[in-house]
């Protein structure tokens, strides 16, 4: 019996632990902004819809950065999981305005009851003021209305985001690092952002530039093998494999080109952990 009861009371003790833990999973919802900071909420007056705007993280870095928007009916409260979302970034440099590229969401249905958008802040707030503006428009009414915030953007210890002037075709590229975000020993994914500067206010998503990347420990003096080019995508994201052998200080170095045409080689993104 002491033998029986050594050898089963674990297993019926886990046993109903994982029953208990299966029939409350079921009962709680789980809040799909538990991950993520507030960032400030308001209205989109016009649209008569409450924004709640959700960052990963509280300091808002020069680089990729995403935005999750929650919509709730300003008069009854309601989520509004249906409705039309873009944002239009703004830099007021005092004697010029410059926009930036931005991913609006790719639904107008909501995800977990998010609305999912990114931007690639190209300074920081040092050059100027930002300006984040959220349009929603709600289907069902047609109101349209706009809410603004203001964004503090301050440059990371190492960039996150780099641009050229391409030297065949003379256009600005903005490219921004998006993975690794959590860098490890090992093949890490490499993800990249590519945007052409069309005009001050747009900056399209890129898919003709092809790459190759190559890391380097410079206070080491090697490299290392394995590593996979990024491809295109979609929406201007190039996705390849970096191998970082070790820990400490790398440097991606990422050369552009249309075919075989060069159109730079200075670029480079620092990583270190
Ligand atoms: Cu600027």
């Amino acid at each position: 019996m002491k033998l029986f009861s050594k050898l089963y009371l674990p297993i019926i003790l886990s046993a109903a632990f994982f029953l208990n833990a299966c029939t409350k999973d079921e009962a709680v919802t789980v809040d799909p902004t538990a991950q993520l900071i507030k960032l400030t909420e308001g209205y989109a007056t016009g649209a008569a819809t409450k924004v709640l705007v959700y960052t990963e993280s509280s300091v808002i870095n020069t680089g990729y950065t995403r935005f999750y928007l929650q919509l709730k009916d300003s008069a009854s409260g309601a989520d509004v999981t249906q409705a039309q979302v873009m944002l239009m970034p703004m830099m007021d440099m005092g004697t010029m305005k410059h926009s930036a590229p931005v991913e609006n969401p790719v639904s107008e249905k909501a995800t977990d009851g998010l609305f999912q958008a990114a931007s690639v802040f190209i300074m920081s707030s040092m050059g100027g003021s930002w300006t984040m503006t959220f349009t929603v428009r709600r289907p069902e009414s047609g109101k349209r209305g706009s809410l603004a915030i203001p964004v503090t953007v301050t440059d990371p210890a190492k960039a996150t985001v780099k641009s050229f002037t391409a030297a065949d075709d003379g256009q600005k590229y903005f490219i921004a690092l998006i993975e690794p975000a959590q860098p490890r020993i090992g093949i890490n994914d490499f993800e990249i952002g590519v945007y052409r500067k069309a005009t001050m206010m747009s900056f399209p998503a890129d898919s003709a530039l092809n790459f190759t990347i190559e890391p380097e420990m410079p206070t080491m003096g090697h490299g290392s093998p394995n590593n996979v080019n990024p491809t295109h995508a979609q929406l201007g994201h190039f996705k390849g494999k970096v191998n970082f052998t070790m820990t400490g200080f790398w440097r991606v170095h990422l050369d552009a080109l249309h075919g075989t045409a060069v159109a730079d080689t200075t670029q480079y993104f620092d990583i270190e952990f």
